[in-house]
């Protein structure tokens, strides 16, 4: 195993993108027997007061070429990646290879545990490029992947 000399760094004044994809900007009305009563504004206090000292974008779109742009202003400018892909999840090799170009750390989220929905739900096009998954924590399972990036970044 590969000793600490060998541990890779990034540069921590670096933001870390979180980046959210369709129907999110719906939380707090969208299926809340599925997805809670928490609002996408309130998961962003939640990620912001977790990790006060590190600079974060924060962002979502219900346009897969605006998550594409926004993956590569991360890869330019980023020092780590969260993404929830929502819908895309399942749809989206384009965002799985913007993601490759990606070179730190990437964490994939997701509310609720997809492994446990429909079928449909099973095969994601961003594990296989993921560094880690979060599924099934809810609205708290966004101040967990802050907290591992926070690790993972240094
Ligand atoms: C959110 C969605 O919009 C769904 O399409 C996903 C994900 C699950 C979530 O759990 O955050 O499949």
């Amino acid at each position: 195993m590969a000793g600490p000399a060998s541990r890779k760094t990034y540069d921590v004044t670096k933001a870390i993108y979180i980046l959210n994809g369709p129907n999110l900007n719906r939380l707090g009305r969208r299926e809340p027997e599925i997805y809670g009563h928490t609002t996408l504004a309130e998961i962003e206090a939640m990620c912001r007061e977790a990790m006060p000292d590190q600079a974060i974008q924060f962002r979502q779109s219900n346009k897969e070429f605006e998550l594409i742009d926004w993956i590569y202003e991360a890869t330019d400018e980023g020092a780590g990646l969260i993404i929830n892909p929502a819908a895309f999840t399942f749809t989206s090799m384009a965002i799985m290879n913007a993601l490759k170009m990606f070179p730190g750390p990437i964490i994939e989220l997701h509310i609720t545990n997809i492994h446990k929905r429909e079928p449909i739900y099973h095969r994601s096009y961003i594990s296989p490029v993921a560094t880690a998954v979060i599924a099934g924590l809810g609205p708290k399972g966004y101040v967990a992947a802050v907290r591992a990036m926070g690790d993972l970044i240094g």
